[in-house]
């Protein structure tokens, strides 16, 4: 496999600043060397541009800073589509959520049946119509599925679609009443931290395996960094206590490798202003590493 890597340096999903920080954090924390050290072949398409002077929104918009967001991930999407037709592995680095909807359309574009393994304290799955906070970021898993405003629906074209049979959420613990109600409707298979308390990571990361590769010819891995409890990755805009322990994730990412299920991935929200000495991106990096096939002895 050869590895391209795409910054995005976008923050205005979360509508908090530090967060565009995230893809020189990460590679700061010497993401090429780790790869290299695996026998990767890793090319760095630098970072898309963001237009860093936007005003702030008014108060109580639902949509937050729509416009830009949906121009970068369309540069997004047309970058991962062009990586993958030439047979690479696209590694995205954020960057708040929002990017996902790049990321994802544009993996679509190539893998029509795909599979997500969507790792968050977060579901994602808000809309204009229930969302509390307005930031797109809690909106991203909802548009690749279909559902949400056209201007983020419709990037990439919409013949191809994500499945919600097709996804799986780990590590959940913050969700608002519109997004449940959401989940059940579309069926979406969400292994809450009770699950992983109760099951264990290791049955959790088999069931969500199945389902993920039941039926489809690739899976996406979306790494929210908010997923591992803010202990061990305190860099993140939106921190949620007892989440997965840095073992877990590690684990999680090991078991991933074992299956040789992944097409793609992206690691978000790694937010360096809010890090102490980097040490999510650190994590960030060390998860990546072990996704890719690191392994003690
Ligand atoms: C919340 C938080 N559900 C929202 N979402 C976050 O704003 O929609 N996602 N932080 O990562
Ligand atoms: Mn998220
Ligand atoms: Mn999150
Ligand atoms: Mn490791």
């Amino acid at each position: 496999t050869d590895i391209t890597v795409i910054g995005v340096p976008l923050h205005y999903g979360a509508d908090r600043k530090g967060v565009d920080l995230g893809p020189d954090a990460i590679r700061g924390a010497n993401l090429h060397e780790r790869l290299h050290a695996l026998g990767y072949a890793v090319e760095d398409a630098g970072d898309l541009r963001v237009d860093r002077t936007l005003q702030p929104p008014a108060p109580g918009e639902k949509l937050k800073y729509l416009a830009e967001i949906a121009r970068v991930n369309k540069e997004l999407y047309a970058a991962v589509a062009d990586h993958m037709g030439k047979g690479r592995f696209p590694l995205v680095l954020g960057g708040d959520h929002s990017i996902a909807i790049g990321t994802i359309k544009g993996v679509l574009s190539r893998v029509k049946r795909l599979g997500v393994i969507w790792f968050d304290a977060h579901t994602d799955v808000n809309t204009e119509a229930t969302t509390a906070s307005g930031n797109i970021h809690g909106m991203s898993l909802a548009a690749v599925l279909g559902y949400g405003h056209p201007d983020l629906v419709s990037i990439g074209g919409t013949d191809a679609k994500l499945r919600p049979e097709n996804v799986v959420i780990i590590g959940a613990r913050s969700v608002d009443p519109g997004e449940r109600a959401f989940l059940k409707e579309k069926g979406v298979k969400v292994f809450t931290m009770h699950d992983i308390d109760k099951h264990g990571m290791k049955q959790v990361m088999e069931d969500a395996m199945a389902i993920v590769a039941d039926g489809t010819d690739g899976v996406h891995l979306s790494l929210d960094l908010d997923s591992m409890d803010p202990g061990d990755a305190p860099g993140v805009g939106t921190p949620v206590t007892g989440g997965m322990s840095y073992r877990e994730c590690h684990f999680a990412m090991e078991l991933l490798y074992e299956r040789q299920l992944l097409v793609s991935a992206e690691v978000v929200e790694v937010n360096p202003m809010l890090d102490h000495h980097n040490k999510t991106a650190v994590a960030a990096v060390e998860l990546i590493g072990s996704a890719f096939g690191e392994r003690i002895l």
